[in-house]
């Protein structure tokens, strides 16, 4: 579906969205068999699995939606920790292999990816200086919106997004930036668009702000001069809608359930929308068959390969 007047396709973000969860999903996980070309078996799975899967699909619905309606934004992690999700865009887009040529669009590109994610001498499990573009790693977490404020200063040009974790927004350094919308939001610098990702937890608990009120949430960024406006993440054309309006002194509140599209349960525990989806979901993919077989019909959902014959088709 075409939004009138935005030119932007909401099928197309969602196609993107889907090809970003499944590589995300694929980087935690697989060290072979990328495209499930034949049924997932033990030897598939990555011996160590590290990473974080909760924050990433949220991750990859702030990047599409915004990338597809701004395409010249700068994108700022908060929790640096989504990294396998910031990996998978920047891989869409081209962006990576220009420092790591064999990051091709095709299967060898893929397989170099996934591989290659937490791997001894391969990429970080977290956003690093080796990730191209970044200013901000995120793991220490705070910086995500004073670094946009900064990146931002004397650059009338910029546009910066800073997607801010609702746990982060808990440290002290995070809620002080807020009052850089007072001070630096001006025509002579780029525009700073915050978007607070309220997916509800931090690691094991939920956050102050997945506890608050809609109208105390509102509340607290009007207090610091800002026009919050809350957003249903995993509505594609509501979030257009309110990215096609913004002004600078917006702030996007966006709620996804924490590992949406994920695995809904393991052994009667909740994990989709909970904090149990943190880091990896099927923390026993390599030798129990239940779970392999979970991860199987969770990789097989997003409809990778017709997502990816498009993909290598337009390169
Ligand atoms: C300053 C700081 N305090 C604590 C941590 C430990 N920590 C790592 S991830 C995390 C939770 C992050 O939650 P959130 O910002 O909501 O991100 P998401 O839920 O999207 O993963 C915490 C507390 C940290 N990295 N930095």
């Amino acid at each position: 579906m075409h939004i009138h007047g935005l030119g932007v396709n909401v099928r197309d973000i969602e196609k993107r969205i889907r090809f970003c969860n499944y590589l995300s999903v694929a980087q935690i996980f697989l060290q072979d068999n990328i495209l499930l070309n034949r049924p997932l078996s033990f030897s598939d799975i990555k011996p160590r699995l590290l990473g974080h899967w909760g924050s990433c699909p949220g991750i990859n619905i702030a990047y599409a939606n915004v990338k597809l309606r701004y395409p010249h934004m700068q994108f700022i992690l908060g929790p640096g920790h989504g990294f396998p999700a910031l990996q998978a865009n920047l891989y869409y887009d081209g962006d990576l292999i220009d420092i790591y040529p064999e990051a091709t669009p095709n299967l060898h590109g893929l397989e170099y990816l996934c591989k290659q994610f937490s791997w001894p001498y391969g990429f970080p499990s977290h956003a690093s200086p080796m990730t191209p573009g970044i200013i901000s790693e995120g793991g220490e977490l705070g910086y995500s919106l004073a670094t946009a404020y900064g990146a931002a200063l004397g650059r009338p040009e910029k546009f910066i997004v800073a997607l801010i974790g609702d746990g982060e927004l808990e440290t002290a350094t995070a809620l002080g930036s807020l009052n850089l919308n007072r001070l630096l939001n001006s025509r002579h610098n780029g525009h700073v668009l915050p978007i607070l990702h309220l997916n509800g937890y931090k690691i094991s608990a939920p956050t102050i702000y997945a506890r608050s009120s809609e109208r105390e949430l509102l509340n607290l960024f009007r207090g610091f001069g800002y026009a919050p406006v809350i957003v249903d993440g995993t509505n594609t054309e509501e979030f257009q809608l309110v990215l096609a309006n913004i002004t600078p002194e917006t702030f996007i509140i966006m709620q996804t359930p924490k590992g949406y599209t994920g695995p809904k349960e393991l052994d009667g525990k909740k994990l989709e929308g909970n904090c149990a989806s943190h880091q990896v979901p099927l923390p026993k993919a390599k030798s129990d068959r239940k779970q392999l077989q979970m991860l199987q019909t969770w990789l097989e959902s997003y409809n990778f390969k017709e997502l990816y014959d498009e993909f290598t088709e337009k390169h």
